[in-house]
């Protein structure tokens, strides 16, 4: 028997550290860092690594975003390691929940970092500066990283939301890393003439597998932010080529244009038409936006649909006609089915459940079979969006199945969750999460409340208190109070109905700042 192949993201990120070994691979707010530079410190940290005995374990990652984060994160990979990312936005209840979950038997962190410090006690720690160093008394020699772990071992793991209570990990190889940064590459034409301007989060695919890793195993170059920042990313537009946002970004962006003055506005419009490609994605981009966008570009958004389960599996093309409101046609590489409720192809027009396969679908979710074999029928990934195929074989993302998978500024919320959460609450009876239509965030979580009898509650201690346990992103942005949820004759909340209630609550011009009980 051959053995395995070593891993294809390995491959090419060392393949562009060897060949383009002078030119800048990041910039963050304290550093440039060249591809040789990056190199040599993502190979001391996998020595380090290895020497610790860490090889084949699950390593959570908590650094801020920039040259340190990619250091060690390639560190890990390179050292056979399995990168559990968490991210600076979730509170420490939660990251413990996910350092438990993922069985990570070690923490990367830095000692200048207090959130990793905070873990301390949880699981073993290893600072990024004490690997930097090699310290322990451990040798400080050649670091080889060679031979690479196969493509086909577990390379990360990421949290993503469904339709039962908890985040389910979704355990992504080496080489759907790999090969979705070849695919992407391949079809947005990523090069080393690119500079990205990256500020999505890299706990998610869309920051870390779509724009750092396909960017950076492409030879091109990073200028990355810690956060979104609608000023600093127009000013830095004016020596970039690529942006990669969700649909709320490029919303902000054009809200911060909109209110700059009138030198200001000329200088951002200036810096914007140097970007030679914007792509969207994680949710819908409105047609208004894209519109907008293609006046300050001269191009339409490139939108493109993907999963963290997926990877991409459709995008408009680089040349050729970007259709707005479509997500465009098969990405080179992937299969496409949309089925019908029949369980066969739909027709042109036809609504029915997107279904995708090919060499980045994930290799299921963590200690979760049942999930897993639900979510496939044979090789085919079952998406959860309705669409249909439209002509030119473009295809049209019409929502989502289930009603308690909301979308909010492009991350995925998942409506049990936050229900099961708001009734921990002392003076919450039950709970009912919807999403509702909005223009920045695409959908925001409102919850409705049945508070316990004689409770009073306001919205903003509410969420003061759900922050504390879950990502701030995820709290519900309002919360309404009612004598009881509309309900089926067996009791069960409808959602659809209750969207109508809250949707109506929310039209009239005054809402009391207080949720009272029965
Ligand atoms: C921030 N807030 C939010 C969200 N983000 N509320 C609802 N939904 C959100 N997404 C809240 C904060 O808690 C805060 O509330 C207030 O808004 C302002 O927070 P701030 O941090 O200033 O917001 P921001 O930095 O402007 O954040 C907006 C953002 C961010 C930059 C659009 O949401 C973001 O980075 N989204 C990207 C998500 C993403 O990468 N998804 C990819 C999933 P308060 O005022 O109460 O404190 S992967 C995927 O979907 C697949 C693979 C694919 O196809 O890409
Ligand atoms: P996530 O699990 O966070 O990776 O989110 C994946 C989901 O985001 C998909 O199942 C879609 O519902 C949604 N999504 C991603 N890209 C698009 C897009 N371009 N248009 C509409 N929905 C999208």
């Amino acid at each position: 028997m051959t053995p395995p192949e070593p891993s294809l993201l390995l491959r090419r990120f060392f393949a562009v550290v060897r060949d383009r070994s002078s030119q800048l691979a990041m910039s963050d707010e304290h550093e440039q860092v060249t591809f040789a530079e990056l190199g040599a410190r993502v190979r001391r940290v996998a020595a380090a690594l290895e020497r610790r005995g860490l090889r084949g374990k699950r390593l959570a990652l908590l650094l801020p975003q920039g040259s340190g984060w990619v250091e060690a994160f390639f560190g890990a990979l390179a050292s056979g390691a399995t990168v559990v990312p968490l991210s600076h936005l979730h509170p420490e209840a939660e990251q413990r929940g996910f350092i438990a979950a993922s069985r990570a038997e070690a923490l990367i962190s830095s000692r200048y970092f207090a959130q990793g410090e905070a873990l301390a006690d949880a699981l073993p720690m290893h600072t990024l500066e004490e690997l930097r160093l090699g310290s322990r008394g451990e040798p400080n020699g050649a670091a080889t990283t060679e031979p690479f772990p196969p493509g086909n071992s577990l390379a990360i793991i990421l949290y993503t939301s469904g339709t039962t209570g908890k985040p389910k990990g979704a355990l992504i190889h080496h080489d759907h890393l790999g090969r979705l940064t070849e695919l992407l590459s391949a079809a947005w034409e990523v090069n080393h003439t690119d500079t990205l301007l990256h500020c999505l989060p890299l706990h998610h695919l869309h920051g870390l597998g779509i724009a750092l890793l396909t960017a950076l195993t492409s030879g091109a170059s990073i200028r990355m932010f810690e956060r979104f920042d609608a000023a600093r990313l127009f000013s830095a537009m004016e020596r970039a080529t690529l942006f990669m946002g969700v649909p709320t970004m490029h919303k902000l962006l054009l809200n911060a244009l909109d209110d700059a003055d009138e030198d200001t506005q000329a200088t951002w419009r200036h810096n914007a038409a140097k970007l030679r490609l914007v792509t969207s994605g994680s949710a819908a981009l409105p047609v208004s936006v894209g519109e907008r966008w293609r006046q300050l570009t001269g191009s339409y958004p490139l939108e493109r649909f993907g999963m963290t389960e997926i990877g991409v599996g459709l995008t408009n093309p680089l040349a050729g006609p970007r259709r707005p409101g479509s997500v465009g046609l098969p990405l080179p590489g992937m299969q496409i089915r949309v089925v019908n409720e029949h369980g066969e192809d739909a027709a042109p027009g036809e609504p029915g459940e997107l279904w995708i396969a090919g060499p980045t679908v994930f290799a299921g979710y963590d200690g979760d079979p049942g999930a897993t074999s639900a979510s496939f029928e044979g090789a085919w990934f079952k998406s959860g969006d309705t669409a249909a195929w439209e002509a030119g074989g473009y295809c049209k993302i019409l929502g989502r199945t289930s009603v308690d998978i909301l979308k909010s500024g492009g991350y995925k919320l998942s409506a049990l969750e936050l229900e099961e959460l708001l009734r921990t609450h002392p003076d919450i009876a039950d709970a009912a999460v919807v999403g509702i239509p909005d223009e920045t965030w695409g959908e925001i979580a409102v919850a409705g409340l049945l508070l316990v009898p004689h409770a009073t509650l306001d919205e903003a201690s509410l969420r003061e208190w759900a922050k504390e346990r879950v990502a701030a992103y995820k709290v519900p942005r309002r919360a309404l109070s009612f004598d009881d949820f509309p309900r089926n004759p067996v009791g069960k909340v409808m959602k659809p109905t209750l969207k109508q209630w809250i949707t109506e609550r929310l039209a009239k011009p005054q809402n009391p700042p207080h949720l009272e009980g029965p």
